[in-house]
């Protein structure tokens, strides 16, 4: 017998479960869920594994969490064969990590590549979702489960004229395959967020003059990356249980580092100069963990931005350049914090100029290049370094519709809200992986990718155990989470930038703190206490008696 969906297209093959995303997120879910029997599916819109690392191949793309810890942690022999190369590992190591473990878990047989998921509807005749892919081709599961990511929906503004520029246009987050040669070309970057003061400093070494279009200027700490030593990495494979547990139990972010245990203004100035001395010199995120109190005091965070404030004043010859360069209209910390390697020195090579766009945006694109402050720059090829629509748009992307036609998009018209960031109201059987209101982008991602993969399938076990058909979120679990989530967030300084985090990127995207910024340690407790007491906060029905699908 073949199920039919309402609109009478045939359902081309029913699985328990169907995974959106074959990201670092989607490879362990189907790791998992193969590990408990269940059938799966995963849909990949992309031509290969990877997720953020596939697509996002602009010249000088490299984590930011250092490769020891931006690695799974699931099988010890994987943790411990694996050898990485560099501190901070670089894009086509990490996509080859990734190649790696879906060969060595064989994963690729139940992943359906070049395919993307249009829609997700659920039928309350049967309890199961219908997901309907782009080949015109649905497909039935009982659960879904969003792999999507946080940060894969690339943002292109929608700049008067855009079409009409006759060179080429590249986008960081959709970067061509074969690579780019910029040699002898004039190039525009629009944006400088992490993707652009990573690979403005390479491109600048290719191109013949290299312009910078700059709105908000961003802070940035030297990664100082470096080769790994084999003893620094059997440091960490002798003692990866331990420094894994630390990194999910004691962390808040999923990153093993010593814990600050003063605030920025217990020091003396000549003090913490010594201490941002040093952090600036070992370079890396955990400057920003200098002092226990940079993210909640105005006045202790002060006294970092102005550090680095002055570095940029060091490093940059050009003191109108350098003042351009230097953020002052929000904490430092507030707008992710970037790591570079020659950012700010790019700035003294002479094929390179920053515009300031920030009180003359760019009016349009001509055929010759964009016009900004009534002047026209030329370009051959111009480099959108402008971002993603962060944390909701992959969802965005896919018509999702849960009890009696509710769509997520409206359900979400006034920011998202979710329950512990992994499920929502009115949406049986939908999991989202790293969702909103879960510590996802603030968070070493490995890290929260496993927690919650680890927590999706100890439910899904649950519920086949007890014979469980539907599982959500109720209402009030809801509401009283969104609002934990955004007092947690408004006792920080995070909510005084326009950041993605605040949505404050898309123009008319309701400005809202998405992550939760309690802690992944904290956050952890949360979720396995929920799971504890029932699942508290989830209304669950029994499995409902229907025929299913036949091949
Ligand atoms: O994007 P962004 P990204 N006119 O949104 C500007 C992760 N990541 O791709 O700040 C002119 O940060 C925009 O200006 P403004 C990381 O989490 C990690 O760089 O909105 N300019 C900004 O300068 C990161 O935070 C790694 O005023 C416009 C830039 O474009 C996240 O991805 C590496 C504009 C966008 O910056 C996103 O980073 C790379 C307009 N209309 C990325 N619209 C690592 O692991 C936007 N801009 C190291």
């Amino acid at each position: 017998m073949t199920e039919i969906q309402r609109d009478a297209t045939p359902v081309a093959k029913s699985y328990d479960v169907i995974v959106v995303g074959a990201g670092f997120a989607g490879m362990y879910l189907l790791h998992r869920l193969r590990g408990l029997g269940l059938s799966a599916r995963v849909f990949e819109q992309g031509s290969g594994v990877g997720g953020t690392w596939y697509w996002n191949r602009y010249p000088g793309a490299r984590c930011d969490i250092e490769s020891m810890q931006y690695s799974y942690s699931f099988s010890d022999e994987l943790q411990q064969q694996w050898e990485w190369t560099e501190r901070f590992a670089a894009q086509p190591e990490i996509l080859k990590y990734a190649n790696h473990v879906a060969d060595r878990f064989n994963l690729r047989p139940d992943i359906q590549f070049n395919t993307r998921v249009s829609s997700a509807v659920f039928d309350e005749s049967t309890d199961r979702w219908t997901v309907a892919t782009d080949d015109g081709k649905h497909y039935s599961a009982q659960h879904v489960i969003m792999a999507t990511g946080s940060l894969s929906n690339a943002r292109t503004p929608d700049f008067k004229g855009l079409a009409s520029f006759k060179g080429k246009t590249y986008h960081t987050g959709h970067w061509p395959h074969e690579g780019v040669d910029f040699t002898g070309l004039r190039v525009g970057v629009i944006g400088t967020g992490s993707s652009a003061i990573q690979s403005i400093p390479v491109i600048a070494e290719q191109a013949k003059h290299v312009t910078v279009f700059q709105r908000t200027p961003n802070f940035s700490i030297p990664a100082r990356n470096h080769d790994l030593t084999a003893e620094y990495q059997k440091s960490w494979k002798d003692d990866y249980p331990e420094l894994r547990r630390r990194a999910r139990e004691e962390s808040r972010n999923g990153v093993v580092g010593a814990m600050p245990t003063k605030g920025a203004l217990e020091d003396t100035p000549d003090d913490r100069k010594k201490v941002y001395d040093e952090e600036w010199e070992r370079g890396g995120l955990h400057f920003m963990a200098s002092y226990n109190n940079l993210a909640l005091d105005k006045t202790a965070n002060d006294t970092a931005a102005e550090y680095v404030r002055g570095k940029i004043a060091e490093i940059v010859k050009d003191p109108k350049v350098a003042t351009l360069l230097q953020p002052t209209t929000y904490p430092i910390g507030t707008k992710r914090i970037c790591l570079d390697t020659e950012y700010y020195e790019t700035f003294n090579r002479g094929n390179v100029t920053l515009i300031d766009i920030r009180n003359a945006p760019i009016e349009a694109m001509t055929p010759n290049g964009l016009i900004t402050g009534g002047s026209e720059h030329e370009f051959d090829a111009i480099v959108f370094a402008t971002g993603f629509d962060a944390m909701t748009g992959s969802f965005a992307k896919v018509d999702i519709r849960g009890r009696a036609g509710l769509t997520l998009k409206s359900k979400w018209a006034e920011g998202p809200k979710t329950y512990l960031g992994l499920m929502v109201a009115g949406f049986p059987n939908l999991f989202f992986i790293t969702g909103p209101g879960s510590p996802s982008v603030l968070s070493n991602m490995i890290v929260s990718i496993e927690q919650h993969v680890d927590w999706i399938t100890a439910c899904l076990s649950h519920l086949r155990e007890k014979g469980i058909g539907t599982m959500e979120a109720t209402k009030t679990a809801e509401e009283d989470w969104v609002a934990h989530v955004n007092e947690v967030a408004y006792k920080t300084l995070y909510p005084q930038a326009d950041s993605w985090y605040m949505g404050a990127n898309v123009p008319g995207k309701p400005r809202v703190f998405m992550p939760y910024i309690g802690g992944v340690h904290i956050y952890r407790q949360i979720c396995n206490k929920v799971a504890a007491g029932d699942y508290k906060g989830f209304a669950m029905t029994p499995q409902k008696q229907v025929a299913t699908a036949a091949e």
